[in-house]
């Protein structure tokens, strides 16, 4: 038969067929296709390089690098060439002194640590990771693979893993949806999302870290890749686990459990904890779009202190600024910004002003000049500006990716900080731009010389923005720690800032929503959360923002805020019951802010999250796989918020062990739903027997008094149980050298005695000398007290509520009460 070879796709599959006959035709290039789903193939040989191993099919590489005991790296370079290693997530891996052997056999390479093997299958090379009893809890469903991008060059990157039947997932920072991920698909781009709905994806931040539960074996996958990126978690095809992203490297952490703690703590080895806040940034704040002129910013503050109200934050949103330029005021609305901010300050209002990433093409404005002199604003691949509309009007961006910019745009704050402003907030920095919705793919990124376009960049872009505002403000404010916030975020953004949730809605399934995402955030690495109190849009009525703020007294960041076409929304804005019910909350935040700060250092030294779900405390009992109303604060307090209308009274679920109902004191048996009762006056909190609770006095704002005794709840239990209390100055980052006090407790009772211990470490010395004993629950009357030193304490009283109250030295080491 004869050829046509005239016809251009006859030729073309000719030619795929036999690339001997290239060389023959004129422009054979045109028909070889893209790379199109390659697959890895058999890996011929290892190499090693210390804790690092190379494999190869012939072409592309395999990299596994043995991190920790328990986290081992996984890397792919289609074509054998690595690109530098470079992560903002991860700013150096520490790698301690694991020990770790590579096996050999007729089936595969296996690469062991004290808890996990990696194995990597002769076959195919499928790669999976085994724990010590040879579970296998993490295993490839097909070969990494990758497709060639024409458009923008480098590879789209998948990895594709079993999912099992009872398997479940968290993390992936603030998806919109049930607490557990399980069949659900999900992608990291973050997005300015305006009254965001629930299931919309993405949302502003990208987190590509989940967690897997199964078998009570819990593991976790970090793909440190900034690009878009994917997850399906058993969605197409219930037995897959899929990630991939649109770029970069197929480059992923496991992360051995067995507990979903030990991976959350891993991860946070990993990507950092959040640095101490200042103490009053656990206060309560108060924002608005926004309070101006001045006059209404302090008819606010007077408001709270009239009302007696603790309020420590007040925000100055958008308004404060002439013509939305950053680092300018409005003279009109704000005459003598320092006067009247440390006029706040003296009425204990510290002043958090916002900051957003456009600056506005002017060249009158000095901000703008600097930038455009200094080459610091973003461009295109043309070399054109990058310019879009946000509320200053055509604007350019800095490119945060740039250590110069950083450097650059963190001093800006000087003025700021001189004018006495405690905090920043960083908004719209997805980066958003007005109609286009963010930059286009072709804007150019320094990356900290690591080059890239913005479909690199767009994920850390924010990130990179609130480093370099940290960076700038823990600069110009020497010793004191700043209080930052951001909207967007990346992998290890909390090394630099809180989070809200956004621009939430005044509806009850906003509240429902908030809860999950924070907590879903707390479990993604990002502990200092908070939602707008009372929903950003909207209007909510007296008791959704009631029940908004008993929520968010145990939201690690506790802020109210609205939008600029709503009715007012402070806390006493609704009359009376709520206005008394919302100062009692908040003041029992101010009561719980010793406990609330040893959990926050509990974070930062140790990567505990703050806010845990039930599914944390006992991921063994399936059916807390899905439960996501309740959750604990620290390890002590169990909440659960009232999420309805109208709702008289719930069911909580308690894990096992004895609780303590924290209004009456009864004593409730866990490992079962409670029902409990729901006035709009309370709502569900548990404490767990054994717990001390340290509480300061009511206080209308942090630093109002000299703390003269701390109280010190102490559950009865008749087990063995600890406690922590961490203490220090509270504003300034002597703590770094070791200036603080961590105090342990530890309690066990019998029928008829109760002995508290405690012990201490570290170089701080609190001003006051005494505790005040609230002993409760003991199960007999107590008759006689004994301190270590042989004396007994005999001026102490029993309450009606049969609660043992004493006061007795801050540095007793052992306290024996008995019948
Ligand atoms: O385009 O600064 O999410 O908290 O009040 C809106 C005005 C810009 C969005 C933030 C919101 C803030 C608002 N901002």
């Amino acid at each position: 038969m004869e050829e046509n070879i005239q016809d251009p796709e006859l030729l073309a599959n000719r030619l795929l067929e036999d690339e001997e006959e290239f060389h023959h035709l004129n422009n054979p290039a045109e028909a070889i296709k893209p790379i199109i789903k390659k697959y890895l193939g058999i890996p011929k040989s290892v190499e090693q390089a210390e804790n690092k191993f190379y494999f190869t099919d012939g072409d592309a590489k395999v990299e596994i690098v043995v991190i920790t005991e328990q986290v081992i790296k996984v890397r792919l370079a289609p074509h054998g060439v690595f690109l530098e290693e470079f992560s903002y997530a991860v700013p150096k891996i520490v790698t301690k002194n694991v020990a770790f052997t590579l096996f050999e056999d007729d089936n595969e390479f296996r690469i062991s640590t004290s808890a996990v093997s990696c194995h990597i299958r002769k076959q195919d090379f499928f790669i999976s990771f085994s724990d010590n009893e040879n579970n296998i809890t993490s295993a490839d469903a097909v070969p990494m693979h990758w497709e060639e991008n024409i458009k923008f060059g480098g590879y789209y990157v998948f990895c594709t893993k079993e999912c099992h039947p009872e398997e479940s997932f968290f993390g992936l920072g603030d998806k919109p949806t049930e607490l557990n991920l399980r069949g659900k698909r999900l992608k990291n781009w973050n997005t300015d999302a305006y009254s965001f709905a629930w299931n919309q994806d993405p949302l502003y931040r990208s987190i590509p870290f989940y967690i897997s539960l199964n078998d009570d074996i819990a593991h976790g996958i970090f793909f440190d890749n900034t690009f878009k990126s994917h997850f399906d978690f058993g969605g197409e095809d219930k037995t897959k686990t899929s990630f991939w992203a649109d770029g970069g490297e197929l480059q992923y952490y496991y992360i051995h459990g067995p507990h979903m703690m030990d991976v959350v703590k891993s991860y946070h080895l990993l990507t950092g904890t959040h640095p101490m806040p200042p103490l009053w940034a656990l206060g309560y704040h108060q924002c608005r779009w926004s309070y101006y002129p001045e006059a209404k910013v302090r008819k606010i503050a007077t408001g709270f202190r009239e009302n007696q109200i603790p309020c420590d934050g007040i925000y100055l949103d958008i308004d404060y600024m002439d013509g939305y330029r950053c680092f300018t005021w409005n003279k009109k609305y704000f005459p003598d910004p320092k006067k009247m901010i440390s006029e706040l300050a003296a009425d204990g209002f510290k002043t958090v002003v916002i900051i957003d990433p456009g600056i506005r093409v002017d060249d009158n404005y000095w901000v703008f000049k600097e930038g455009k002199e200094n080459r610091h604003f973003c461009r295109r691949s043309d070399d054109y500006f990058m310019e879009g509309h946000v509320w200053p009007g055509r604007c350019q961006f800095p490119d945060f990716t740039n250590p110069d910019v950083r450097e650059w745009w963190g001093g800006l704050f000087e003025g700021l900080v001189e004018a006495g402003v405690a905090g920043v907030w960083n908004d719209m920095n997805e980066p958003a731009v007005f109609g286009a919705g963010t930059f286009p793919d072709d804007v150019r990124h320094q990356y900290d010389g690591q080059r890239g376009s913005h479909r690199k960049a767009h994920n850390v872009y924010g990130m990179q923005m609130v480093r370099s505002t940290y960076e700038g403000l823990r600069k110009l404010m020497k010793n004191k720690r700043p209080f930052t916030i951001t909207r967007a975020g990346y992998s290890g953004v909390q090394r630099y800032a809180s989070a809200w949730t956004g621009d939430n809605v005044a509806s009850w399934e906003h509240l429902k929503l908030g809860n999950i995402q924070c907590q879903r955030m707390s479990v993604s690495g990002i502990p200092f959360v908070g939602t707008d109190i009372g929903g950003f849009s909207g209007e909510p009525d007296g008791e959704l923002f009631t029940r908004w703020i008993q929520m968010g007294t145990f939201s690690p960041f506790m802020r109210a805020h609205s939008a600029g076409d709503t009715k007012e929304r402070e806390p006493w804005s609704f009359g009376e019951p709520f206005t008394s019910i919302n100062r009692k909350f908040i003041e029992l935040r101010y009561r719980l802010l010793p406990y609330m700060y040893s959990a926050f250092w509990e974070h930062h030294r140790y990567g505990f999250p703050i806010l845990r779900p039930v599914v944390m405390q006992e991921q063994e009992v399936l059916s807390n796989h899905f439960r996501q109303d309740e959750f604990t604060y620290g390890d002590k307090i169990l909440i659960c918020p009232v999420l309805e209308p109208g709702q008289k009274s719930r069911k909580v679920y308690l894990p096992k062990g004895n609780w303590y109902n924290f209004w009456t004191y009864e004593v409730v048996a866990g490992g079962k739903e409670t029902e409990v009762l729901t006035p709009l006056e309370t709502m569900p909190i548990f404490v767990k027997a054994g717990s001390i609770i340290p509480e300061y006095p009511v206080m209308q704002y942090v630093g109002e008094k000299e703390i003269e005794e701390v109280i010190l709840n102490v559950y009865y239990s008749d087990y063995e149980a600890n406690s922590f209390l961490f203490e220090d100055y509270g504003e300034t980052f002597a703590y770094e050298q070791d200036i603080y006090l961590e105090k342990k407790f530890a309690v066990s009772g019998t029928k008829t005695s109760f002995v508290i211990n405690q012990s201490m470490e570290g170089l701080y010395n609190p001003r006051y000398e005494n505790y005040a004993f609230n002993i409760i629950g003991l199960p007999f009357k107590p008759s006689k007290i004994m301190a270590s030193d042989g004396r007994p304490i005999t001026d102490f009283t029993i309450t009606k509520d049969g609660c043992l109250q004493m006061k007795f030295s801050k540095n007793f080491k052992r306290l024996e009460i008995s019948k």
